[in-house]
């Protein structure tokens, strides 16, 4: 009967941790997981370094430039969404960086941002794609924090996103990711500034949030990211409603 499964959606999977805590590999095995399946998923990453504004984070990461911790913040905001007005507000803002002209490009053009990025999710999700999220606003709001900016004040341009289906913290002790190979070749890989991280990452989760301990061996985390996935794919094709 045509209609039955008009409900039929797919699934907003999102991954956070602290740096090295495996999500970039999970999010990978989970997509050809799901494709593998059958299913149509779609694998996205914040920060998209593809981008210009992706490339300003990158150098920022990298120690290749420095900026003021609002305006990384605002850039990793932007980031996040698809924007075409903030193309010519925002470097004013970070050129004659100034709390007022910061404040409006804020208020007004992130908005437009966050707006277009809720529905171009929606529209995928609608249309039956499964999105596997690396990192969601849930970082901006961390990182940011962990760096003394007012919670408030990072939350702000966050809002109005689509609430995830699914949200898989890879839970990993600061001290362990430290021991990962490669660490400390960003800026924000730093022991006392994970650690602070990891405490912001403790105060925003909530207990919908799937705590995966990311120590284990790498099939192990694999397999039980399947589990989660799965199920909440299930429940999303079978019709659950999208959350706001
Ligand atoms: P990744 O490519 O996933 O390793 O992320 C790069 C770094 O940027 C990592 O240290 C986490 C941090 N990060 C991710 N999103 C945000 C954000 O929205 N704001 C801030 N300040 N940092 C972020
Ligand atoms: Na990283
Ligand atoms: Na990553």
């Amino acid at each position: 009967v045509s209609g039955c499964n008009s409900e039929s959606r797919g699934a907003l999977v999102v991954l956070e941790g602290l740096d090295r805590s495996g999500k970039t590999s999970q999010s990978s095995r989970l997509l050809t997981y799901l494709e593998g399946l059958g299913h149509s998923v779609e694998l996205w990453r914040f920060p998209d370094r593809s981008t210009n504004v992706g490339q300003m984070i990158s150098s920022y990461l990298s120690n290749k430039s420095q900026l003021d911790d609002h305006t990384i913040h605002l850039l990793f905001s932007a980031n996040h969404g698809i924007m075409s007005t903030w193309v010519f507000m925002f470097p004013l803002s970070i050129i004659y960086w100034d709390k007022n002209l910061s404040d409006y490009v804020y208020k007004h053009t992130f908005d437009c941002g966050w707006t277009l990025l809720r529905s171009l999710m929606e529209t995928k999700l609608k249309t039956g794609t499964t999105l596997i999220v690396d990192r969601y606003s849930y970082s901006g709001v961390a990182f940011s924090s962990a760096k003394g900016l007012g919670d408030e004040w990072c939350k702000a341009p966050e809002i109005g996103l689509l609430a995830p289906d699914l949200v898989l913290y890879l839970d990993i002790q600061p001290e362990k990711a430290a021991e990962r190979g490669g660490y400390g070749a960003e800026k924000y890989e730093q022991l006392e500034f994970q650690r602070k991280v990891a405490q912001c990452y403790q105060v925003l989760h909530d207990a919908s949030w799937k705590i995966v301990d990311a120590c284990q061996p790498i099939e192990d985390i694999e397999k039980q990211l399947q589990e989660l996935v799965l199920e909440c794919v299930m429940a999303c094709q079978k019709g659950k409603p999208l959350a706001n």
